[in-house]
Formats: structure tokens, C-alpha cells, sequence
């Protein structure tokens, strides 16, 4: 599967004072770990604490390009932040996230083509986050139409439906998996589905178990992608073993280790 690392976020303490300090080290480590285990982005979040927004990610992007290849998720609200990135960016890069209306949908698939970045696209709009089944749909399909209009390659289209906290609406999970389900038939080749799986245990007790069963149901609905804790062995074990149940992989007796490489 397709995996996003989370951990460099401003909202973790660790990012946040190295951010205020200028320690480029603190942020080095955790690309080259993140890789090592296995990443296949990075995603980048200067968080809500940095005073300078742009030129925080200008920063982050620039020091852990000089640690890492691996592909960076510009993760921002703010279309400035993004292209501020975007401005430094050396290798493949992603964009984290464009809500699901048709007007900033022209302006980030416009942005995504030009730099020939993959997109994720939330489905929210200005009415704000759909909590039901029909209305993740509907703009699931608005994004499926305008990359479309773009001819944008399906590839690059990264469709996440909002995963909530699992403490936050029990009925949430089921109505995901159901989500997933739908966006699969929405195209042939269809869009990538992606979360941010960790939103899913936030303020819980048992995060690790949380993520992973969440994950391992959530690959059996047509996720294929996850913007995700990849530092926890034993949830990327079970995204291995989830793809491998799902014939999406050989089976051997080394099987995970043949994935982990
Ligand atoms: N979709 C997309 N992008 C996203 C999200 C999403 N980007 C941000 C976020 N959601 C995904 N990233 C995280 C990172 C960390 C946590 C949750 C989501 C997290 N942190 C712990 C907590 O808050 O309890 C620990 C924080 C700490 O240790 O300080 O859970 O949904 N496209």
C-alpha cells in the first residue's frame, strides 16, 4: 500500500520546538526513520503554533530533501503554504488537501497538473464535513468529474473521506467502509482512497489496536492508501498482511519480509 508518514507535524511536541529553534537534525531523523520504515511519503505539516507559515515549510521541505528522496506531502489548508513548498520541492510531491468544491477543485487540479503532483481531495465543502454515507458520495464523484475534466491520470487522485475519531461517532466506521465500497465504482480505473488513520484513535487509550483493526477492515472496504503512524511496526505488519490476505500480494512464508523491503 501506498503510505503517508504522519510525524512531521507541528502538532507533535518534538516538531514544534524543533521548528521554533531551527534544529534541522530533529527533523532530519524522523525523515530518514519514517523512510527506513518504509514511507512512501512524507507528509509535511508546519503546524498551527509556527509564527511564519511559508517560510516554515520552505524550511522543512528544504532540510529533509537534504536527508531523503522520498516524495513529500505538502499538508496544508492555506493554498499559500502549499505553493510555498511547492516552490522548493526537487523530487515527486503530493498535495494534502484540496476540498471537494468544483471552484477550489479547478484551482488545485490546475496547481496539481503543473507540477505533476498527486492530490488528495477531502470530501468537505462549504457546507462543511459530511458525516453520512450520500453526501461523501456525491462529492466524491464532483472530484472524480473534474479530474476527469483536467485528465488528470486516476493515478494521482487521492480521495479522502474524513475519518473521525471512533470516540467521537460509533456509527462513523461502518459508514466508511461503506464510502470506500462506493468510490471504488466510481471510475475504472478509480481514484485512490486514502485517510488519516490516526485521526481515527485521537484522545483514546488504545491507539496501536485502534488504528490497526481499523486499517485491516478498512483495506477489505478498497483503501489502498493511508496517511498513518508508519513508525508502528505492528500496524505496517498488518497493512502487509491485510494486502497479502486480499491476494494483492504472494503469499510465502517470508511474506513480510519481502513486503518490508
Ligand atoms: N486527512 C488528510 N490530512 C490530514 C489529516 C486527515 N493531516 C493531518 C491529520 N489529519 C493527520 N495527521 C495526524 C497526526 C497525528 C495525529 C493525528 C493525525 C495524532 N496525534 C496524537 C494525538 O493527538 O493524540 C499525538 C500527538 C502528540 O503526541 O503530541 O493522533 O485526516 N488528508
Amino acid at each position: 500500500m501506498i503510505t503517508i508518514g504522519e510525524r512531521i507535524n507541528g502538532m507533535f511536541t518534538d516538531v514544534k520546538n524543533a521548528i521554533k529553534n531551527k534544529d534541522a537534525k530533529v527533523v532530519q531523523e524522523l525523515a530518514k526513520r519514517q523512510t527506513d520504515a518504509g514511507a512512501t511519503y512524507l507528509d509535511v505539516n508546519v503546524g498551527t503554533a509556527a509564527a511564519d507559515q511559508l517560510n516554515t515549510m520552505k524550511w522543512l521541505v528544504e532540510v529533509i530533501q537534504e536527508a531523503v528522496k522520498t516524495p513529500i506531502a505538502l499538508d496544508s489548508q492555506k493554498l499559500e503554504v502549499i505553493k510555498a513548498g511547492l516552490e522548493v520541492i526537487k523530487n515527486d510531491v503530493m498535495i494534502n488537501s484540496a476540498q471537494g468544491d468544483p471552484e477550489t477543485l479547478d484551482i488545485y487540479m490546475e496547481l496539481a497538473k503543473k507540477h505533476n503532483a498527486a492530490l488528495i481531495c477531502l470530501t468537505m465543502n462549504k457546507d462543511g464535513v459530511p458525516q453520512n454515507v450520500d453526501t461523501r458520495v456525491e462529492i466524491a464523484v464532483t472530484i472524480v468529474e473534474k479530474a476527469t475534466e483536467y485528465r488528470m491520470d486516476m493515478d494521482k487522485i487521492f480521495i479522502d473521506p474524513i475519518l473521525l475519531g471512533v470516540n467521537v461517532d460509533q456509527k462513523q466506521p461502518a459508514y466508511m467502509l461503506e464510502v470506500f465500497n462506493q468510490i471504488k465504482l466510481l471510475s475504472d480505473p478509480p481514484p485512490h482512497i486514502t485517510v488519516g488513520l490516526s485521526n481515527f484513535s485521537q484522545g483514546t487509550k488504545e491507539k496501536s489496536l485502534l488504528n490497526r483493526t481499523f486499517l485491516t477492515m478498512a483495506i477489505t472496504a478498497g483503501l489502498d492508501t493511508a496517511l498513518m503512524d508508519v513508525l508502528d511496526k505492528d500496524l505496517m505488519d498488518a497493512a502487509i498482511c491485510s494486502e497479502m490476505v486480499m491476494n494483492k500480494q504472494i503469499y510465502s512464508d517470508s511474506f513480510l519480509k519481502a513486503a518490508r523491503k
